[in-house]
């Protein structure tokens, strides 16, 4: 049973009584909501309204920098050992409130049960380790801003957050427009732990929103995740920004991947298919680290795939409030037009195309077939496809070389997978890719907190990697000053 051992992996046993309970409440518990403002929909089905937001406007950001800078000394001078312990009171609030966090997830950002629960671990996780990583030995940068995108609304946020507080900074946070309520959630959480509502302020708001805070004048540090373009217009804005001693204001920016997996004739394909499953097609497939590019040796492609067309087959795409469902919607209509448009375009190109039907309760929301596409080669593949898209290639063992050349050239390195029983093979590959992390007869998860820091080369960021002791090094005046130091003017 492939597919049930997946789930059991991703944390979820629907047949521990626990486990069952848990996330009964997290439903039991979804009440209807009134309010003003602009309406947040649930991904699976617009007509269920989450709750309403507002975005700041020119005051609500001011006055948010004016408290940061306000409560900001203090919570450096309160010590390492005293943040950390705050920090860790966060993640028991957070394991103490799981089923409402889980209700929310599932509702506002469309995931799956099973994605859901490892999303909140992923978010505790967070905060213990960095908890553990906080230091006094350099001091802080002063308010960093982070801004955070919807696909993991409260890892990723929580993640970023956190390790700014850890260091003893002063945070101002943007939530990405799609999921403001679970960040409002976390932020509430961290203010009950003790952190002083003047030390961290949410601004909801959209990309001019990201763009006001990116661009005031005491921003001392920017960390990002979302989408490669972004990143580069808060690079060219933060350009000529300087720290007051010089040196310039950091931004630690995490955006997207182009992820390859190798299977070679010595894998297992049972493993095989279970892995390429939950690497392409959980959460919808739109996690930077998700497997987009399965490359299989042609021996034993034919089999390979027609046994991962089966397991597709058996996945489940429904809305997430259904406890079985594998693979919920996609985040708006924007991205399921702009997925649908590609495999449309891979369609009129004669790619053969496999994909699962969509549910007849589809309509109500923003579901994209999960999709299989077969290439000729890894160069047919142009820009990231972030949706439940799987593309196919086969290779000639003699080839190898070529297709590892063909998958750096792609210039994301984030995440890379490879299946074989041959220590050989694990060798050659390894040596040549150029990637951040790499899997090896497992599936491609993003990251594993405190055991794997996670980040990529080229187009997947700047560095250093989250989850890892590099990462709170940028969070605090640790970067060289320039030689000249502060400029004349
Ligand atoms: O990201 P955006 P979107 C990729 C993925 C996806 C694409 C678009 O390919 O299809 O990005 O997603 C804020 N200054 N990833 O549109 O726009 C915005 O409000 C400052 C990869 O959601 O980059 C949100 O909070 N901030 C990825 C955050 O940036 C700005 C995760 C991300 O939004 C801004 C998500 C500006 N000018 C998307 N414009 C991953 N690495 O996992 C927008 N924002």
């Amino acid at each position: 049973d492939i597919l049930g051992a997946r789930r059991n992996s991703a944390g979820l046993n629907l047949s521990n009584e626990h486990d069952l309970k848990t996330i009964k409440t997290a439903f039991a518990r979804i009440k209807p909501v009134n309010g003003n403002g602009l309406p947040v929909r649930n991904p699976a089905d617009h007509e269920d309204v989450v709750g309403y937001v507002t975005y700041a406007e020119k005051g609500e950001v001011e006055a948010a920098f004016a408290a940061a800078a306000k409560g900001g000394p203090a919570w450096a001078a309160l010590g390492a050992a005293k943040r950390g312990e705050i920090l860790r009171r966060a993640g028991d609030i957070m394991e103490e409130r799981l089923p409402d966090l889980l209700g929310l997830i599932i509702r506002e950002a469309g995931k799956s049960t099973h994605n859901a629960i490892a999303e909140v671990r992923e978010a505790i996780d967070f905060l213990r380790y960095y908890a553990d990583e906080a230091r006094d030995d350099a001091a802080p940068l002063g308010t960093v801003v982070c801004i955070s995108p919807w696909n993991f609304p409260l890892a990723i946020f929580t993640g970023q957050v956190s390790a700014a507080l850890a260091a003893g900074n002063a945070v101002v946070c943007k939530p990405a427009e799609e999921t403001p309520l679970i960040a409002t959630e976390g932020v509430r959480i961290l203010h009950e732990a003790g952190v002083p509502a003047d030390v961290l302020r949410l601004v909801i708001g959209d990309g001019p929103v990201g763009a006001a805070l990116v661009g005031h004048k005491d921003t001392h540090g920017v960390v990002f995740t979302g989408s490669v373009e972004v990143a580069q217009l808060i690079q060219k804005q933060l350009a000529d920004k300087l720290l007051p001693d010089g040196r310039p204001v950091p931004l630690i920016a995490e955006t997207g991947g182009q992820n390859a997996m190798i299977v070679d004739s010595s894998a297992l394909t049972e493993q095989v298919v279970a892995d390429v499953l939950t690497s392409a097609f959980d959460s919808a497939g739109q996690r930077c680290s998700a497997l987009r590019i399965l490359c299989l040796q042609e021996d034993v492609a034919d089999h390979t795939l027609t046994m991962v067309k089966g397991g597709l087959d058996e996945l489940a795409l429904a809305n997430p409030q259904f406890l079985a469902t594998d693979i919920g919607p996609v985040i708006t209509a924007e991205a399921r037009d702009r997925i649908n448009g590609h495999i449309e375009a891979m369609k009129a190109k004669g790619h053969k195309v496999t994909q699962l039907d969509l549910p007849a309760e589809a309509g109500k929301g923003t579901f994209v077939a999960p999709t299989i596409i077969e290439l000729n080669s890894v160069s047919e593949l142009a820009g990231e496809v972030f949706g439940p898209v799987l593309h196919v290639v086969r290779f000639k063992r003699s080839a190898m070389d070529k297709l590892i050349g063909e998958i750096n050239a792609l210039g994301y390195g984030l995440t890379f997978g490879l299946h074989t029983r041959i220590d050989e093979t694990i060798r050659e590959v390894t040596e040549r890719i150029e990637v951040g992390n790499v899997y090896i007869n497992r599936n491609i998860i993003g990251a594993v907190v405190g055991v794997q820091p996670f980040g990529g080369h080229g187009l997947s960021g700047t560095g250093p990697k989250a989850g890892g002791p590099l990462y709170m090094r940028r969070m605090v005046l640790d970067a060289p000053v320039l030689k000249g130091g502060k400029p004349s003017k």
